[in-house]
């Protein structure tokens, strides 16, 4: 597409001016994005004026710029954060040797498959969005929404950029490759498993934004400490986005809570379906769903993978640097819970094996940091009831709890238990069918749907009423 100021279309501080290859790469895999954009951002609002963040550089103060735009005049820049100086390696074998700059040929196979799979998460999970512009409960959800999927694009933009600059002509195919998969697709899939559920609904997306975003967060926290600089400082500036779409998970669910709340306390009734609110016991079953994905979305709790990650200096744990210990771990261990036959005990296991389960461990415990403050919510309203989150051996399919039966407080049950409390526990046909009969859009400035309170404030200071989208 000759004409087209590349440049001027892809912002960035990666001197993308002087680097005519990857210039070149890039220029021909965009017309590619944006077709897949088409075909897969929020369906009904491509054409219309979005109030909407765009990251213009990488500096603390003034990395964001607001104004309406249409998503695909959205600029899908490449920014990776300052580079610190002589920055070393923090772990595993390499430790104290300086950061690398180019990808070294024994951890290039490793690195190139990290990537890819990081990277393969952004597009899905615009995919698993792509209804939801349909029946959005507000504009300024519709707003977070657009929000959310333009910076999931630009994500997947920075692993093509690393995948185009650094892995040559296999980098520019998996960088194909990465818009050619298609969540739920049975032939041709996204790699992990929760990147192949449905979202079907807001509630999904907001428990989807709470959850499996925040498995974002501790991956690329990660990634971030990589021995590989250029993954290293692309990670620390995604970081910066990915706290907006907790926010919108976090205060999304926090405002369905409010709204039940309310409802259960004006018509003094625990179940508020009738008053078109969503009641407590499905938003627990929606809460075991969508963090028993997650959790598997961080690996076996034994595996060797994530130990010649971190040996090899491609990946490190979360807050490396804080952490006060010998940053090899080859004599250290780590307790791990694990099934034995009809209990659940813990056993000391290698740390370095255990490095799935102590970053499942650090998310763990931010989550019920999240869901503590959802049950402030209902405190608040004298509500006597109180969200948990699950057994972590509960409705897994990936490491030692995988065709274990275990119920949400832990134990481990029979199959006919669980087949006679499964509706109890995670959501059922009805549920979706019910949550599905509330989406209808509301988009009429400044109401809400009956499901969901307003939020406490707008976005960057504007009123709630605001036009968060000109329709
Ligand atoms: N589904 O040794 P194991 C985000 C595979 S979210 C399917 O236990 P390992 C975002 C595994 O690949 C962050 N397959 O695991 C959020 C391996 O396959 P192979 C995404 C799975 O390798 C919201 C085999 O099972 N980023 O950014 O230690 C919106 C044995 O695996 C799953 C990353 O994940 C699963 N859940 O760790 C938008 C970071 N789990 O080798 C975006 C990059 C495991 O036998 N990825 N398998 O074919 C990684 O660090 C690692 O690949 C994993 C797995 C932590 C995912
Ligand atoms: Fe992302
Ligand atoms: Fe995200």
């Amino acid at each position: 597409m000759p004409g087209i100021d590349y440049l001027e279309r892809i912002p960035n501080n990666v001197d993308l001016k002087d680097n005519r290859r990857l210039l070149r790469a890039l220029e021909d895999w965009q017309p590619k994005f944006l077709h897949w954009w088409q075909d897969m951002g929020p369906e009904g609002w491509q054409a219309k004026d979005v109030y909407l963040r765009t990251a213009v550089s990488v500096d603390p103060q003034g990395w964001a710029q607001f104004g309406y735009l249409r998503m695909p005049e959205y600029r899908w820049g490449i920014f990776l954060a300052e580079p610190e100086p002589d920055r070393v390696i923090a772990f595993g074998d390499h430790k104290g040797e300086p950061a690398w700059q180019e990808v070294p040929g024994e951890h290039r196979a490793t690195l190139r498959r990290l990537i890819v799979t990081q990277g393969d998460t952004e597009p899905a999970s615009v995919e698993q969005q792509h209804h939801l512009g349909k029946t959005a409960p507000s504009l300024y959800d519709l707003r977070n929404l657009c929000q959310v999927n333009v910076e999931e694009g630009r994500h997947l933009w920075a692993m093509v950029y690393l995948l185009d600059a650094y892995f040559g002509r296999d980098g520019r195919e998996e960088s194909e490759a990465l818009l050619q998969r298609r969540s739920g697709d049975r032939d041709k899939p996204r790699i992990l498993g929760a990147f192949n559920e449905r979202t079907p609904d807001w509630l999904s997306f907001f428990m989807f934004t709470f959850f499996t975003d925040r498995d974002g967060k501790y991956q690329l926290a990660s990634l971030a400490e990589s021995g590989f600089d250029p993954l290293s400082r692309t990670c620390r500036f995604m970081l910066t986005e990915e706290a907006h779409h907790m926010f919108v998970g976090e205060t999304g669910v926090g405002r369905i809570v409010q709204r039940t709340c309310e409802l259960m306390r004006e018509h003094r009734q625990d179940d508020v379906r009738q008053h078109g609110g969503i009641d407590l016991a499905t938003l627990q079953r929606y809460v075991n769903f969508h963090f028993t994905v997650s959790l598997d979305l961080f690996g076996s709790e034994i595996s060797t993978n994530a130990a010649n990650f971190y040996t090899s200096g491609v990946k490190g744990r979360f807050e490396e640097g804080k952490k006060d210990d010998d940053h090899r771990l080859k004599d250290a261990t780590y307790p791990v819970a694990v099934p034995d036959a009809d209990r659940i005990i813990v056993r000391e296991q290698p740390a370095l094996v255990a490095l799935n389960e102590r970053l499942r461990d650090d998310y763990v415990a931010d989550c019920a940091r999240g869901v503590a403050r959802w049950n402030q919510v209902i405190q608040r309203a004298g509500i006597p009831f109180e969200l948990t989150l699950p057994h972590r051996g509960f409705h897994r399919a990936i490491g030692g709890f995988a065709g274990v039966r275990v119920s949400p407080d832990g134990r481990v049950v029979s199959q006919a238990e669980w087949d006679a409390r499964r509706a109890d526990w995670l959501p059922t046909e009805a549920d979706e069918a019910f949550v599905g009969s509330l989406m209808h859009p509301v988009i009429e400035r400044g109401k809400f749907a009956s499901w969901i309170a307003p939020p406490a404030r707008g976005i960057n200071g504007q009123p709630i009423d605001f036009e968060y989208v000109r329709q």
